[in-house]
């Protein structure tokens, strides 16, 4: 039975163990550049143990991203910014990853503290967003987009593939590619938002072949001896999940099949109003097929940071890496608290020696 703090091999590489800092977006760049924040935030999370510390959704393409707010990879400048990051995750002892995606049609939003919702036609901040077809998100985001041609598709693809090597060059050793969420490359396999009648819509092949190309264009620049993976939601809540998991896995075999490593497995997202079951380790159940059926390992989280739940997830065979999110926000030393909790000899060993020391003296 593996622990979770055992370490977890893909590739060339080892994670120390199997707790990931998954993507959190901090809406804090400017023209998709990071700061001191970002610094100051990866650092620290990378000092708290984890195994892997990923970098949040960054944009392959000025309008690919979720807010004005968000980090970029579509130019030289942000890559150095990047290669900052990558750098100081690394010498705290994790594995530096970054998620890179297209937000589509809930693109142009204000931040999560601003609003959450559409930022208006009429204002300079937005931009026209992208989709497979010309159909509003709804609700708070009513914005309609723009049906992609055949050259946006390859455009948008080929930004995958720029942004892919920015992140090789700035030192990045995991590449999670965003097919999650009901942004752009979910909503192509959503029937929800994609009513294309060409070869990018309609059938499973055809709602597939976004995703599936783009990681193919992506495999080939992305280094063979590091891991490629992606994150993608598996299910819907919407009262169709029978049928989208079954395609949902076996479109992960297909992914298999072109190259990825792991798959990050998620929930769509791809229209308001899923009915989603939260609770503790509510997905992880859903983990575990994809990672059976699919035969492929896989990170998957929501919900996990109870310390049982943690270690459970990963004992029972449902989950190869846990990301644990909101937790790690509370507490960027929060691996210290698992160890603690879960009763882990020397649990200050995670931290760096000026905390470490300190910590394990005086008891
Ligand atoms: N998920 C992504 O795939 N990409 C993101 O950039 C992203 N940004 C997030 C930003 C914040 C502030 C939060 C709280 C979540 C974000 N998520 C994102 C979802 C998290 O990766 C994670 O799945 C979610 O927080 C659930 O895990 P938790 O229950 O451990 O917090």
């Amino acid at each position: 039975m593996p622990h979770l703090f055992e370490p977890f091999q893909i590739q060339s590489l080892t994670l120390r163990n199997r707790i990931a800092v998954p993507p959190m977006c901090q809406y804090s760049a400017i023209d998709g550049l990071i700061n001191d924040w970002h610094l100051a935030h990866y650092s620290g999370l990378a000092r708290g143990g984890a195994g892997l510390v990923i970098v949040e959704a960054t944009a392959v393409s000025p309008e690919g991203r979720i807010t004005p707010g968000c980090t970029g990879l579509w130019n030289d400048g942000q890559a150095q910014g990047m290669a900052r990051i990558a750098s100081a995750i690394k010498a705290a002892g994790a594995v530096p990853g970054i998620q890179i995606g297209h937000a589509g049609r809930k693109a142009s939003a204000h931040r999560p503290w601003e609003g959450d919702d559409h930022i208006p036609d009429d204002d300079p901040r937005g931009w026209q967003t992208l989709a497979p077809s010309a159909l509003a998100f709804g609700g708070g985001l009513p914005k309609v987009p723009k049906a992609m041609t055949l050259d946006d598709i390859a455009r948008v693809q080929a930004d995958f593939v720029a942004a892919a090597i920015r992140a090789r060059d700035a030192g990045f050793e995991w590449l999670e590619l965003h097919f999650a969420h009901g942004y752009l490359a979910q909503s192509f396999f959503s029937r929800a938002a994609n009513q294309r009648t060409d070869a990018y819509g309609g059938s499973f092949d055809g709602r597939s072949r976004f995703l599936l190309e783009t990681l193919q264009a992506v495999r080939k620049v992305w280094p063979a001896h590091l891991p490629l993976t992606a994150r993608f939601g598996v299910i819907e809540y919407d009262g169709h999940d029978d049928q989208t998991l079954d395609e949902s896995i076996e479109l992960t075999r297909r992914f298999k099949a072109a190259g990825l490593d792991l798959l990050n497995v998620s929930m769509g997202f791809s229209a308001p109003g899923g009915r989603v079951p939260w609770g503790s380790g509510f997905l992880a159940p859903i983990a575990g097929r994809v990672r059976r059926e699919a035969e492929i390992a896989v990170a998957s989280g929501w919900c996990v940071d109870d310390p049982k739940v943690a270690a459970r997830v990963v004992a029972d065979g449902e989950m190869d890496v846990v990301m644990i999110g909101r937790a790690h926000l509370a507490d960027p030393h929060y691996p210290y608290q698992l160890a603690l909790a879960l009763g882990r000899e020397h649990p200050a060993a995670l931290l760096p020696t000026p905390y470490a020391y300190w910590l394990s003296r005086y008891r």
